[in-house]
């Protein structure tokens, strides 16, 4: 399948993974990419030494293109902007903030610019700040997010920009693919459904998690601290969603509650204190699969529907 995104980016399918912190390391990336997607490794908070040698390790494990994910809001952002353009990774994606400061030197370093918005008013801005994609990403999706559902977000972002745009939230199979690109999307953003392949490397716990979730089983936690973020529903993010409810947590003990929240659930499993972020489509994910089965599966079930 060729869009504007597979002929940007040089990959076979039109699918990029979600850039998620603590979770999307070099064996997952590369496992994507190899698949003919497009891989990221998450650059979260992570020192910048590790960073390079995450990035040297997909280097080593694929050919094919893959990405870095920089969160704004983290402190080594500036460095890690910087460590892109000296690894020559071929495409970064942000968020959680505005990347336009950066832009400039990554499209003179030759690195295709993918910001991730949750809004038309910030899509815009970075189509006149040089991006050449941008994700459009529903709240449906995992983690930090933003107000607006996929299926109203991509029709409008498509209709506002000229340059390709890419659907995230929600999407976990090849009617999702197949429905994005009825809104308008030329490729898809996925991070939930690789959350349950083989090659990631997150705690058995956590892909439990996932395989056992129903529909109604994620919840939305620190709206009052300003970063809402999607988790799966347990005794811990429970306790958080009651005490920003019932205001028994004040912003600031929420902050502190959640601080390192991601590293427990992603690396110790710790349902008592981790944050076990990912998307409201986790019900519909039953089984743990290589990443080359998830991506082809994907597209036979998008290309079938797309062709009728
Ligand atoms: O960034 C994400 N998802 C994330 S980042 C993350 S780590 C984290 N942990 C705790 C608190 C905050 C982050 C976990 N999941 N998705 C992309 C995304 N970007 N969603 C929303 C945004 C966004 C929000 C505001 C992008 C730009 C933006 O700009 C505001 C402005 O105007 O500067």
């Amino acid at each position: 399948m060729k869009t504007r995104i597979t002929e940007l980016l040089g990959c076979e399918y039109p699918i990029i993974q979600g850039g998620m912190a603590w979770v999307a390391e070099h064996t997952l990336a590369s496992a994507v990419s190899n698949a003919g997607g497009v891989g990221l490794i998450a650059g979260g908070s992570a020192p910048i030494d590790y960073l390079r040698d995450q990035i040297r390790k997909c280097k080593e494990e694929t050919s094919k293109p893959f990405g870095v994910n920089i969160m704004m809001m983290s402190p080594n952002a500036d460095d890690l902007a910087q460590l892109c353009i000296d690894e020559k990774v071929a495409v970064v994606t942000t968020g959680a903030g505005n990347p336009a400061k950066y832009i400039p030197a990554w499209k003179e370093a030759g690195i295709k610019v993918i910001p991730v918005i949750p809004s038309v008013a910030l899509a815009k801005r970075m189509e006149r700040a040089g991006a050449d994609a941008v994700v459009a990403e529903g709240t449906e999706s995992g983690g930090h997010i933003g107000e607006n559902t996929t299926m109203c977000l991509v029709p409008q972002v498509a209709d506002a920009l000229e340059i390709p745009v890419i659907a995230a939230g929600g999407i976990a199979d090849g009617r999702g693919i197949a429905a994005s690109f009825m809104l308008g999307a030329e490729g898809v953003q996925i991070g939930t459904r690789f959350l349950a392949s083989e090659e990631c490397q997150i705690h058995p716990t956590f892909k439990e998690l996932i395989l056992k979730a129903k529909d109604t089983d994620s919840v939305v936690t620190g709206r009052y601290t300003g970063h809402p973020c999607r988790n799966i529903k347990t005794k811990f993010s429970k306790k958080l969603a009651s005490g920003e409810k019932d205001g028994s947590l004040t912003p600031d003990e929420f902050e502190e509650l959640t601080l390192g929240s991601l590293r427990k659930a992603v690396q110790d499993g710790n349902l008592d204190e981790g944050s076990f972020l990912c998307g409201a489509i986790a019900g519909m994910i039953s089984d743990i699969k290589p990443c080359e089965t998830i991506v082809r599966e994907l597209m036979e079930q998008a290309e079938k529907l797309l062709s009728k």
